[in-house]
């Protein structure tokens, strides 16, 4: 193949098949330089180099594709040189599936709240030794080349959507735009790393439209597309409202990710809408509270309630826990061992993997419809 210059067009270092479609969801395949995955598909996330408390062997057990990285933590500790040494992040975890990195402004804002943000970039307080550190599109890039995730994310000017005022949403909307070009200018491993453009806006459609308008014109340089800004405690109306918005405008040949998603329904809620990619924290997080993902909603394993239970924790469930032990004795591990909470993450994460590939194969069989209408049923049987 051969383009208008007559030179060979750059391998793009991601393939996007469109397998079926039912409604706006969709089933895909997306091949990455470390790993074909199907989507919809679930997104675990690990910090320091890991997932909490799992292996690089349990993660590939419970058929996790992608596990996502943060850019500021592991530029932080271990660090871009010892990541670069070890042959990127790949390496130093031993992982051979496909990886993810965020840019890393996002969790200075969020979750230290020490950031401040202006046109050169993020600016915060380093939570390891105080010092202040600038965090600029280039850098973020920069480190996520280092890092080598098959996917890595532009630098977004991220703002609460319960907090700030219209000015500010504004002003972030643009911010970011003008960032996505010193984030492509940046990237210096196009055609090893794919680099995902992020839509901001808040709650407003119109803003969501200007930064789309900016997205698409930046065609094949973002071989994916992002939803971020959602996830924040705005209600589940605006949620719908903003993803259902935004994906309707994406390009259909782009994955799209919704990013810091999260709860089962949503994401059974965004597939409907036409989104293929998510992460949370969620599952593992709540599993280390010592609670179970189920197709119910949850399971409490504390509660007084399973200390004679001898079922498995999801008799539909087929991962090494469900398998290995029962309710009961859950409970009288849940709040001593540390070993309960590495149980239940393995359960939880296996809970998503299973829900995405369920929503893939009713995709597939064109039952997609009847499979949101049983699993809401489920979830929530006293309001049908
Ligand atoms: N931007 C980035 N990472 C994110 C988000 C975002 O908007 C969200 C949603 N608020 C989760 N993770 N860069
Ligand atoms: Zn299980």
């Amino acid at each position: 193949v051969v383009d208008d210059d007559g030179d060979a067009p750059a391998p793009s270092p991601l393939k996007f098949r469109i397998i079926a479609t039912d409604g706006r969801a969709r089933a895909t395949s997306l091949t990455l330089p470390h790993h074909e995955c199907f989507t919809p598909m679930f997104m675990p996330v690990g910090t320091q180099g890991s997932v909490k408390g799992l292996t690089s062997a349990q993660l590939e057990a419970i058929e996790c594709q992608v596990i996502l990285g943060n850019t500021y933590h592991l530029g932080n500790r271990p660090g871009a040189d010892v990541l670069a040494k070890a042959g990127g992040l790949h390496g130093f975890m031993n992982w051979r599936r496909a990886m993810l990195t965020d840019s890393g402004g996002f969790q200075m804002v969020s979750l230290l709240d020490l950031a401040d943000i202006t046109e050169e970039g993020v600016t915060f307080q380093s939570p390891t030794d105080g010092k202040q550190m600038l965090l600029t599109p280039e850098r973020s890039i920069h480190i996520q080349n280092d890092i080598g995730a098959d996917i890595i994310m532009a630098l977004d000017d991220v703002v609460s959507s319960v907090t700030a005022d219209r000015a500010r949403f504004e002003e972030a909307t643009h911010r970011t735009t003008r960032w996505i070009d010193r984030c492509i200018a940046a990237h210096k491993r196009p055609h090893e790393q794919c680099l995902f453009g992020i839509v901001q806006g808040g709650l407003d459609l119109d803003l969501r439209d200007v930064s789309l308008e900016g997205l698409l014109a930046r065609g094949d340089a973002l071989p994916g597309m992002a939803v971020g800004g959602l996830a924040g405690g705005e209600s589940k109306e605006d949620f719908v409202r903003v993803v259902s918005h935004c994906t309707a405008k994406l390009p259909d040949h782009k994955p799209r990710y919704v990013m810091g998603v999260g709860y089962p329904l949503d994401l059974v809620l965004c597939t409907a809408l036409g989104a293929d990619m998510y992460d949370c924290v969620y599952p593992s997080r709540t599993a280390r509270f010592g609670t179970a993902l189920v197709p119910e909603g949850v399971l409490r394993l504390k509660s007084s309630a399973l200390e004679h239970d001898h079922r498995p924790i999801d008799e539909t469930c087929d991962c090494l826990t469900c398998k290995t032990y029962t309710r009961a004795q859950m409970h009288a591990i849940a709040t001593k061992e540390p070993r309960a909470a590495q149980l239940l993450t393995i359960h939880n994460l296996r809970y998503q993997m299973r829900l995405c590939a369920a929503m893939h194969h009713a995709i597939v069989e064109q039952r997609f419809a009847d499979f949101v209408r049983d699993f809401i049923e489920k979830q929530y049987p006293d309001d049908t």
